[in-house]
């Protein structure tokens, strides 16, 4: 059976940093499915340092988060593990979110509920809670967004709480 397709809330999205790889066709190949929203509130929020957009699974703290559906092959989604370095700091986790557009964006009349896969970041710094929560992220002049070859300090020791 094929994977569940994935939601995107962070620089996976259409203009953001990291879309491109969706579109690399010598990578694997990606279908968008639409715009989507996840059904319960979470937290995303920034990282302080790195300005890397996270998803922290507590439930029913934050806002409905806005994102994109693609359905991916294997080969695309071992490339995306690896962006978000599943399952060390991202966890990839089954979740359910409601398709909003069709893959043209034009807005549908019914709602469907879309089982997904998004990458949530568990066992995070609890102080993470303290930043502002977005629905819709979008990379900005100023909170740009850094690669990880840019980072003084690995989003790891940023945000996760190491045992
Ligand atoms: N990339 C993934 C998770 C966070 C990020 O920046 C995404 O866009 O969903």
């Amino acid at each position: 059976m094929e994977d569940a397709p994935i939601f995107v809330y962070g620089t996976l999205k259409k203009g953001e940093p990291n879309h491109y790889l969706l579109n690399d066709k010598t990578i694997g190949n990606s279908k968008f499915l639409g715009k989507a929203k996840l059904i319960d509130e979470y937290p995303l929020v920034i990282s302080p340092n790195s300005n890397v957009p996270i998803l922290l699974p507590k439930k029913g703290t934050g806002k409905i988060v806005e994102g994109e559906l693609y359905q991916v092959d294997t080969a695309m989604l071992n490339r995306l593990d690896q962006l978000e370095c599943h399952p060390v700091v991202y966890v990839r986790t089954d979740i359910t979110c409601i398709l909003v557009t069709d893959s043209s964006e034009h807005l549908l009349s019914d709602a469907t509920m879309m089982k997904c896969q998004v990458y949530f970041l568990p066992d995070f710094k609890p102080t993470l809670l303290d930043l502002p929560y977005i629905s819709d992220y979008k990379d900005s002049v100023e909170k740009p967004y850094l690669p990880a070859s840019n980072r003084s300090t690995s989003l790891l020791e940023e945000v996760k709480i190491l045992s």
